[in-house]
């Protein structure tokens, strides 16, 4: 099979590359990654060697490259994984209007609680703002298990796409300890469990590059 490549930033700190990541590894694939510290003089520059929007993460499939974690996530689903997206037609619509809402909002809770795996800021990020993407994200969570839930633990039964959106928001809630309702705590125990997720604090734990103020 043609290599794949994912490239990436810091571990600790790149959300929209956790959500790539996570969908790839859950459908199972081998890829190489490369990984690109944030915040540096030379980042910029280092990941427009790879990336046309001069963002990760990016995607290299032989002469393909795919930007943007959603179309990545998409890709994958195409090309690998059809399961990464619910079987039912109308099921997979609503999933795709959860992962298109999360890739387009949720603004307040990315500047003020910003990814960071390996740190607790318990209590700190909260504004009115925050909390009411809070709220539709505990709103979401709780109509996805009732409704669709039944044959897992992850919010369309088993893990799709939606997870790999939402699994950079359970690190938050983590991070900032964020007061869970019974429904989204079980959920982002299941989250926290994944091994693929397990492996991804372990290496954000490992790394040493610390950015103060990043907002991503
Ligand atoms: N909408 C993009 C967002 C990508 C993004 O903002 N990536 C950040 C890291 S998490 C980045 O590349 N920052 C580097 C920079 O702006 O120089 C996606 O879904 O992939």
């Amino acid at each position: 099979m043609t290599k794949l490549t994912l490239v990436i930033g810091n571990k600790n700190y790149s959300s929209w590359s956790l959500r790539a990541w996570l969908a790839m590894k859950q459908a199972g694939l081998e890829f190489a990654e490369v990984r690109i510290p944030l915040d540096w003089p030379t980042t910029h520059e280092e990941i427009r060697r790879y990336s046309p929007s001069g963002k990760v993460p990016v995607l290299i499939h032989g002469d393909l490259k795919v930007w943007e974690s959603l179309a990545i996530c998409e890709y994958v689903a195409d090309r690998f994984a059809n399961d990464l997206w619910p079987a039912d037609v109308a099921e997979r619509a609503i999933a795709r209007s959860i992962c298109a809402e999360m890739h387009a909002g949720f603004q307040n809770l990315r500047e003020n609680m910003p990814m960071d795996c390996r740190n607790r800021y318990p209590g700190e990020g909260m504004t009115l703002g925050v909390e009411a993407e809070i709220d539709r994200i505990f709103s979401i969570g709780r109509e996805c298990r009732q409704k669709f839930g039944t044959g897992g633990n992850m919010l369309f039964g088993k893990f799709t796409i939606v997870d790999a959106m939402f699994a950079p928001v359970v690190m938050r809630f983590v991070t900032y300890g964020v007061k869970l309702d019974s429904v989204t705590k079980a959920y982002a125990d299941a989250i926290l469990a994944l091994p693929a997720i397990q492996e991804w604090i372990a290496a954000a734990c490992s790394e040493t590059e610390s950015i103060p103020h990043i907002k991503i």
